[in-house]
Order: structure tokens, then sequence, then C-alpha cells
């Protein structure tokens, strides 16, 4: 076993670094009151690579493994994880046309996302959340064309990207074998962003509702077969889980660091309250969770890497990762006491934000079905 990362690896997390401490954890704050992120950011990240982290060398990206991407993620999750979402959510869309696209797909989609623009993975409906077979969406062939007509909820940079995958049904008599996936460019007629959703934490983050109206798409736009939407989306799911747990450690650690400095330095019955055991006692468990799920999602990632089955490594990363950021979250809240209660301290963010960690790509429910399934089954 090898816990070493590469230079190139250690090269990419400096730079990540730098990049979050002087564009990120400044404005963190002030993203979190506004609830958008920065224009001048999104340039940043763009100049620095991170919105095309998952397209291929021979597609003018940076053909990143698994481990360097989670290294990247876990920093940005530092910073902010509404801005490590945002970012996320272009990898999230990016995965459907890795995985099962034509050569013309991915030539198109990743020369959006390779231009700095934004990518939105539209799979969740109001009907479909934890039941994604559940899609109601339609996509009604004619000719060349299909009709789309639906709508989408929940979609992170969904009033922001300039291209989307869709998840609709072809077939609605086939239930889940139905479901299609398509890309979806935001100038097609019929297509509109709705509700921008005003949200508990990663405020920086975009999440709206879109509208699809008699959306008519070329058939050319089609990733995959006809049904083979489910399995494309499940496949999805399984290689971004691993990062939602990158963000997730990246967070944790951040709340983490403020609890130790806040704990040196307070001073109650005349000394640090870092001297007192029970806090000792809560300083050594969050160290410990966040070290167990640092491994669960290098694990997962680098299963990935060697092209091993990796779903149920990816659950847990996910599930682990998230559960950990919230307890951790909350207990860095308790250790600042009425301090970590108000907006003074970064903490009350980061218990906000960690929430949503434990919900979406999944509820950790779902989750755990799926460790389940992959034991039982
Ligand atoms: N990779 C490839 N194929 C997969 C797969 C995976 N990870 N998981 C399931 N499949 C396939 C199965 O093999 C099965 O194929 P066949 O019908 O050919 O045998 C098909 O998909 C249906 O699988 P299954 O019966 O397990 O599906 P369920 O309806 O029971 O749903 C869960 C499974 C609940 C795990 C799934 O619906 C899920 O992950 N839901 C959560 C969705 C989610 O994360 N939403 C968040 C919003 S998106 S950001």
């Amino acid at each position: 076993m090898d816990f070493h990362f590469t230079p190139d690896q250690l090269a990419l997390k400096k730079m990540v670094q730098e990049l979050v401490a002087k564009e990120i954890t400044p404005y963190a704050l002030e993203m979190d009151k506004t609830g958008e992120i920065r224009p001048e950011l999104l340039k940043k990240l763009d100049e620095a690579g991170m919105l095309n982290l998952t397209v291929p060398e021979e597609y003018d990206g940076p053909g990143l493994d698994a481990v360097s991407i989670a290294l990247i993620y876990e920093e940005l999750g530092k910073g902010c994880a509404g801005v490590a979402t945002t970012v996320a959510a272009n990898a999230l869309a990016s995965y459907p046309v890795l995985t099962s696209g034509t050569d013309e797909q991915k030539q198109k989609f990743f020369s959006v996302i390779n231009s700095g623009k934004m990518a939105a993975f539209a799979l969740t409906e109001p009907g479909a959340g934890s039941d994604a077979g559940a899609v109601a969406t339609s996509a009604v062939k004619d000719g060349d064309y299909y009709v789309l007509n639906g709508t989408k909820c929940f979609i992170t940079n969904g009033g922001i990207a300039d291209i989307y995958v869709v998840f609709a049904n072809a077939r609605k008599s086939a239930g889940i074998r139905g479901l299609t996936a398509f890309i979806v460019e935001r100038d097609t007629p019929g297509f509109s962003v709705g509700k921008d959703e005003d949200k508990m934490g990663i405020r920086a983050s975009n999440t709206c509702e879109l509208i699809l109206d008699n959306v008519r798409i070329p058939a050319a736009n089609r990733i995959g077969r006809e049904g083979e939407g489910f399995k494309i989306a499940m496949k999805t799911l399984d290689a971004a889980r691993p990062f939602v747990g990158a963000v997730s450690v990246g967070l944790a650690q951040a709340a983490f660091e403020l609890a130790v400095k806040y704990s040196r330095e307070r001073e109650q019955f005349g000394k640090p309250i870092a001297s007192f055991q029970l806090v000792q006692a809560m300083i050594a468990d969050m160290a410990m969770q966040i070290e167990a799920a640092r491994l669960l999602v290098y694990k997962a990632c680098w299963m990935k890497d060697q092209g091993l089955p990796y779903a149920k490594e990816a659950a847990m990363a996910k599930c682990f990762a998230a559960d950990t950021a919230m307890k951790v979250t909350t207990d860095v809240v308790q250790v600042l006491g009425g301090y970590g209660y108000t907006k003074d301290y970064p903490a009350e963010k980061y218990m906000r934000d960690a929430k949503i960690m434990q919900i979406y790509e999944g509820t950790n429910q779902i989750q755990r079905l799926v460790i389940a399934n992959n034991i039982l089954y």
C-alpha cells in the first residue's frame, strides 16, 4: 500500500490551496449572504482549469484521475462547499457524455465546458427524487427530433448553465426502461429556467427549476439508446458520489481547524477550553471521523482509477463523509458555544452547508440501500 501522492497531485493540491486562499475563503461569507457565486470567481475557476476536470486529454481537457479530482474537491470544500458544488455539477453533467456519448457529442459537450461555461445534470423532478425511475418528463420521437415536455427541479447550475443533460421518458409504458438521456442547449426554443431556490446552505451554488415546453431537440443529441437512461444516471451517480464525499471531507476539515484554533484561544475557568477533557474528546472524535472519511473517499476513487467495481465504495464514501461533515460541523458549533451560533464565525455556515451532503446526489438512506444491495445480492 502506498499513501503517498504523486508530485503532480501534490502540485495540483498546492495550486488549488492558493486559489482557495486568495479567491474563495475571503468571499465565502459574502456569497453565502448574496446567494450567488461571484461572476469574477467563475472566471478565475475557469482560468485555473476547475470547470472541466473530468474532460479527457483527447478532448482538450486535463485527463485527470479520480484521486486527483478528489484532492481538488477537498480543497475547494474547505473554502466554500457552495463553490465546490458549482464546480462539481459540471463534472456530474459530463459523466453521461463521458460514459455513453458519441465522439460528436463529446466534442460538442466538452468544448462548452472547456470554454469556461457551465453545465447541469437534470434528473430530479417534483415527483422523482430518490425514485429516479419515476421521471415524468416525456420525450416523443418526431422524425429526426425528440419533443421534450416536463419540469425539473433542484437542478444545480440550472440557472447559470449553457448546456444540460436532461433525462426524459421516451416510452412511458416501459417505466424505468423508457428513461433516456439527452443533451439540451440552453437557447433551444421552449426551454426556460424557473424558480431559483432560496436555500439553507451551499448558497453560493445556483439551484433552479427547469421548464421544458415542447423543446425540439435533434435525435443526434440522444445519449446512448432509448431506455438506457436509468443505467446512465446510475453510472453517473456512482462516479460522482466519492466527490460529494471529498467536498464533505474538506468542509469538515475546515470546520475542525476552526474548532482547534478557537479551543486553544478561548479561556474559561482561567484556562483555554482545549485543556478540558470533554472538549479534547470532541476534537479527537472529529479528527478520527474525518480521517476515516478521507480514506474511504480516496479508496473509492483509487478503485475507480484501477478499473475495479466501486459502486459500493462510492456509496460508502459519500454516506460516511456526509454524515461525518454533519456531525463534525454540529460539534464545532458546540465547541464555539454562543459564538458558534452567530454569523461572526463561519461555524454556523459550515453546519448549514453540511446538511445538503446527506441529501443530494442520493440521500444517505439511498446510499445505505445501495451498500446493502451490493452486499446482499
Ligand atoms: N450501474 C449500472 N446499472 C445499474 C446501477 C449502477 N450503479 N444500479 C442499478 N442499475 C441497473 C440494474 O442492474 C437494473 O438493470 P436491469 O433491469 O437490466 O437488471 C436497473 O438499473 C434497475 O436497478 P434496480 O432495480 O436496482 O433499481 P431501483 O428502481 O430499485 O432503484 C436506487 C435503485 C434506489 C438505488 C436508485 O433509484 C437510486 O440510486 N436512486 C437515487 C437517485 C438519486 O441519487 N437522486 C439524486 C438526484 S440526482 S443529483
